[in-house]
């Protein structure tokens, strides 16, 4: 390698860890999405071992890298086999929260579909019950998942300001998925769920699951039972270009919006004039074909026009990314300086669904980092 080639391959290198060091906070993470490639090949073992499964054709398609939006769901489908028992579930959501730590996520929300699974005995309760169980489990990170007066977010706080040197801290909510296959009953539900659990870490509701199955009318009473209880609502939104559901989406004006790839000049200039926060997916949009390139992806006209938005994985696992490496992109894609990205991070927390008190303990992460990073 000449001098010039290791100039650029270490600064590549110290780029790519300062992204890491950057406290992020992370708003649009499915569960299942983020399962970690060893343990799906794992799971995947197991049941090629009791004959449930051919393990050789499943594991290409686990190791493939490039994935369609069909795929992702057929996809979905597979892993939901792999992953729908109490014991594996529990074991998923520890895993996952134990890498956001390790990418200095100091704030994730996790996003799930409570399953209904009578052959494993479970109900969508008990599916919560296996994920709570799992935040619970994580022993090398410290997990705060409750409200204030469960733990004070004042400890929480002093602890996340400890440095690199002990333990991580990181804040977990849980946000309740209704997936578009299910029906309007299925989708009160999860929302019923999510009124039962707000004390138990849960913040908000989700819709998701494959955009071109079922209709925006099915999930409406749900998403209206919601906001009229005060819960919080993030929509995917524009995966593909369905105006109607689109501005049906924009009409019913959530919290939160993700994707938002597929709008019109009409829907973007109402995007815009609402400033409803977008969860911006790049590698997952890419990768599944909603923005045509990193350089043609709708960040730069969110981020240039001065839009809330924040940098999101959507499924890590899936598309083999991370939070740290999707500011990575945008600094080397959209040339954003150390200090914009700074600012992109902390700009998230205004975004979060959790409460102020919450809000003011990430405010002082950030500007405890700010010291050290910049
Ligand atoms: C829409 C998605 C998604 O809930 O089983 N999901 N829905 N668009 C996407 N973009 C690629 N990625 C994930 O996690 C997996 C479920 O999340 C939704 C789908 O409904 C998928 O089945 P959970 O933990």
């Amino acid at each position: 390698m000449d001098t010039e080639t290791e100039g650029k391959a270490a600064a590549v290198e110290e780029m790519r860890e300062w992204c890491v060091a950057l406290p992020k906070v992370e708003l649009h993470a499915h569960l299942n999405g983020s399962v970690r490639n060893s343990t799906l090949l794992e799971l995947a073992k197991h049941l090629g071992d009791k004959g449930v499964i051919v393990f050789e054709d499943v594991k290409d398609v686990i190791m493939k890298s490039d994935r369609s939006l069909p795929e992702c769901f057929k996809l979905f489908d597979l892993f939901h086999i792999l992953t729908t028992d109490h014991d594996t579930v529990t074991r998923i959501a520890k895993e996952v929260v134990e890498d956001f730590a390790a990418e200095n996520v100091v704030y994730l929300e996790i996003r799930t579909t409570p399953k209904n699974n009578e052959a494993k005995g479970m109900t969508k309760r008990s599916y919560m019950d296996a994920v709570i169980k799992g935040l619970k489990a994580v022993e090398d990170v410290d997990v705060e998942l409750f409200g204030s007066n469960f733990r004070t977010n004042e400890t929480l706080s002093s602890k996340l300001l400890d440095g690199v040197t002990k333990k991580k801290k990181i804040y977990v909510r849980l946000l309740l998925s209704i997936d578009r296959r299910e029906t309007t009953s299925a989708a009160l539900d999860t929302v019923n769920l999510a009124v039962e659990m707000m004390d138990q870490g849960v913040i908000g509701i989700d819709l998701s699951g494959n955009p071109v199955v079922g209709e925006w009318e099915t999930y409406l009473p749900a998403l209206q039972h919601a906001k009229n209880m005060g819960i919080p609502v993030t929509i995917h939104c524009g995966e593909v270009a369905n105006r109607k559901e689109i501005q049906a989406v924009l009409d019913f004006c959530p919290q939160r919006l993700g994707h938002v790839c597929c709008l019109n000049d009409v829907e973007w200039k109402k995007l815009k004039s609402l400033m409803i926060p977008v969860e911006i997916c790049l590698t997952s949009n890419v990768m599944t074909g909603g923005a045509p390139s990193l350089e043609l992806h709708h960040f730069a006209d969110l981020y240039n026009a001065k839009h809330p938005l924040s940098l999101c994985t959507d499924d890590s696992g899936l598309f083999s990314t991370s939070l740290s490496n999707e500011y990575y992109l945008v600094a080397t894609t959209f040339g954003l300086s150390k200090f914009e990205l700074f600012q992109l991070a902390q700009d998230a927390v205004q975004f979060v669904f959790a409460d102020d008190v919450v809000k003011k303990s990430l405010k002082e992460v950030f500007k405890h980092a700010e010291k050290r990073l910049l």
